[in-house]
């Protein structure tokens, strides 16, 4: 069976974990699959992407789909459809988290909720037997028949223990042209990689509550959600990534790296030993003890993101539901600075209900806790949140702003409608953050 991936390439690395996760696991489960890899960015004609299909015959198209791709990708799905004959399964976050709304696209016969890996194995196997798939757990299927078509919703499977998952594939990347070992983000370069899935916080902005969330609801326990690998899988897959690939660094992708000070403890401890080489992670403010930091900094690692989002404590508290102080985040970031990490901020801004004088508190706050680097972005409300509830509720996102990601600088293009602020001097504060770049930080654009 030949199975094309199709990755949507947008501001950051091309590289895609969840293609390079599926695409491992399939090559090690089922080798009579193939697995190809089809990059796609908005620029790129349907012509051109039609005749690259066509000249792969996929039996299967698997979409791996953001919620800001969407609008780009169920369009490319319409124009695939009318004249390739495959099966097309769309999974990821969007898939996962406005399920209703992807089945409900013509194109679409199958959809994955949550994690993809076993769900996507089992429909390969019963196709190449040519069996019935419509009872696979995770799955969502379309049945068509002359009396319409309906769909099968089926619940989510177990969590998959992550030892048990093979390597990211790099090699479907590589073969593909694309590099698996820089990021773009900082100007630290490492291999991507993760140590874990989940991340126990329940942030109102962040669609990992959401999955918390949607684990539970089926029984799954948000704990049995959250997971780390082994200490002892995660070094051996550095060591071959250094063996295989010459990789030189690392850098985690994990929601959350530090959230067991025990497991930092030994990871660290075996990555002094075997590894030591540089690499990032992110680690929540109120983990990043002096201990655990310094752990980190001797065990190689060069540069810590830390979640900041706003200036205002109280509005960090009550609407984005992190609960930390100014302080904890300030001791954070000089505890960080005293042990040798760099530090990197994540900041945001446009949220709802948020004015003014809160974003020139956040700016005060940044250059009061002066991190090397500043990520910053504004607020896009990602469905399944509590925050994209709200503002639906309030009536900040107008319908035809759902979706309007389409064709917009992601993140850079404020969305809401509110009354208190003007989306003018919202755009007026992303001019004042790419301006910190003159103090002498390093600023996104
Ligand atoms: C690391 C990370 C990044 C990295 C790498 C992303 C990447 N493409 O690999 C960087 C920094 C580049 C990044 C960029 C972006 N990210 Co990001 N990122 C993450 C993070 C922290 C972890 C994701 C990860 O590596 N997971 C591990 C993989 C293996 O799991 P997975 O993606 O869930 O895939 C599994 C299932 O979803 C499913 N599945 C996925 N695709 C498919 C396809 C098929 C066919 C099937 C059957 C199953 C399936 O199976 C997979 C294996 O189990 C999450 C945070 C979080 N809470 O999860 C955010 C997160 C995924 N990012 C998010 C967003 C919005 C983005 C950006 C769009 C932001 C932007 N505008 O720049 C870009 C998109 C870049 C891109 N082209 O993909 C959102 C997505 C929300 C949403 N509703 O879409 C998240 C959830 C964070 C949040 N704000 O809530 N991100
Ligand atoms: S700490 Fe980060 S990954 Fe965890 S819920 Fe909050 S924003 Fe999401």
């Amino acid at each position: 069976m030949r199975i094309l991936f199709i990755n949507h390439i947008s501001n950051g690395p091309a590289f895609n974990s969840a293609v390079a996760a599926l695409s491992a696991f399939l090559k090690k489960q089922q080798p009579s699959v193939k697995t190809y890899l089809m990059n796609v960015r908005g620029g790129n004609t349907v012509d051109s992407i039609l005749s690259e299909i066509n000249s792969i015959s996929p039996d299967m198209i698997a979409f791996s789909i953001h919620t800001p791709h969407w609008e780009h990708l169920s369009e490319l799905i319409s124009e695939i459809k009318k004249s390739v004959n495959a099966l097309i399964v769309c999974g990821g976050y969007h898939p996962t988290l406005c399920p209703e709304e992807v089945m409900n696209h013509p194109g679409v016969d199958v959809i994955c909720i949550g994690e993809g890996e076993r769900p996507l194995l089992e429909l390969v196997r019963r196709l190449e037997d040519k069996r019935s798939y419509d009872d696979i757990p995770g799955l969502w299927v379309k049945k068509r028949s002359s009396l319409g078509t309906k769909i099968v919703r089926n619940l989510l499977p177990e969590p998959e223990n992550l030892d048990d998952l093979p390597y990211w594939d790099r090699d479907i990347f590589l073969e593909s042209g694309v590099p698996v070992g820089q990021f773009s983000l900082t100007h630290i370069e490492g291999f991507p990689m993760a140590s874990g899935r989940g991340c126990p916080y329940h942030c109102n902005f962040c669609n990992n509550s959401s999955l918390l969330k949607m684990y539970s609801d089926q029984g799954h326990k948000g704990s049995r959600y959250v997971r780390k690998r082994s200490v002892n899988n995660v070094i051996a897959e550095c060591e071959a990534l250094m063996e295989k690939y010459n990789a030189q660094s690392f850098e985690f992708w994990d929601e959350m790296f530090a959230t067991d000070p025990e497991w930092v403890k030994t990871f660290c401890d075996r990555y002094t030993e075997k590894i030591h080489k540089p690499f990032i992670c992110a680690i929540r403010v109120e983990r990043a003890d002096e201990t655990t930091l310094r752990r980190l900094h001797d065990a190689g690692c060069r540069c810590v993101f830390m979640g900041v989002e706003v200036g205002n404590e109280n509005y960090r508290k009550k609407y984005l539901n992190r609960n930390m102080s100014n302080t904890a985040i300030e001791r954070a970031f000089e505890q960080a600075r005293a042990v040798g990490l760099e530090r990197f901020a994540w900041v945001m801004m446009g949220l709802p209900d948020e004015t003014s004088e809160m974003i020139d508190e956040t700016i005060a706050f940044i250059l009061k806790i002066k991190p090397d680097i500043i990520g910053w972005s504004l607020f896009h409300p990602l469905p399944g949140t509590y925050l994209y509830q709200y503002c639906i509720e309030k009536g900040y996102l107008t319908e035809e702003a759902v979706f309007p990601y389409h064709g917009a600088p992601e993140y850079k293009v404020p969305l809401l409608k509110q009354p208190s602020i003007s989306k003018e001097d919202v755009i007026r504060f992303c001019d004042k953050f790419r301006k910190l770049e003159d103090l002498g930080f390093r600023v996104n654009k």
